[in-house]
């Protein structure tokens, strides 16, 4: 009794601090028609507040100069956050972009990849507390 007691204390508890993670392995892949998507960050995992630089490569590699990338929340506004990606070599695009502090404590971002008439193709993530 005593010992459920106790179980259900710890839950509450570590459900409030809400752990991080756990963090993806990179990169992560979509697929999109016949395209391979990767998406990598650095640093990894993404860390709140600070720059980072987010990548995309493409497979076999896109005829367009530059990527659209929103950051968003599933499920949650959290302002609107978009980046230009640009190519720096065939069919690879980088951009930087800040991810904000959830108040919610909430640390899962999705990042969303379009171009005209290519997307959208979405990978989510989760980020440092
Ligand atoms: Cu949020």
């Amino acid at each position: 009794m005593r010992i459920a007691a106790l179980l259900i204390i710890l839950f509450g508890l570590t459900g409030c601090a809400k752990k991080e993670g756990p963090f993806e392995e990179l990169p992560l892949v979509k697929h999109y028609r016949n395209y391979r998507v990767a998406l990598e960050a650095e640093p990894w995992p993404v860390v709140p507040m600070r720059r980072t630089i987010f990548r995309v490569r493409i497979s076999p590699p896109l005829k367009k100069d530059r990527l659209l990338m929103e950051l968003t929340m599933p499920g949650m506004y959290m302002g609107q956050n978009r980046t230009v990606l640009r190519r720096v070599s065939d069919g690879i695009y980088e951009g930087t972009a800040v991810v904000v502090r959830c108040p919610s404590g909430s640390t899962l971002w999705r990042a969303t990849i379009r171009a005209e008439g290519f997307g959208p193709v979405s990978f989510d993530f989760h980020v440092k507390r």
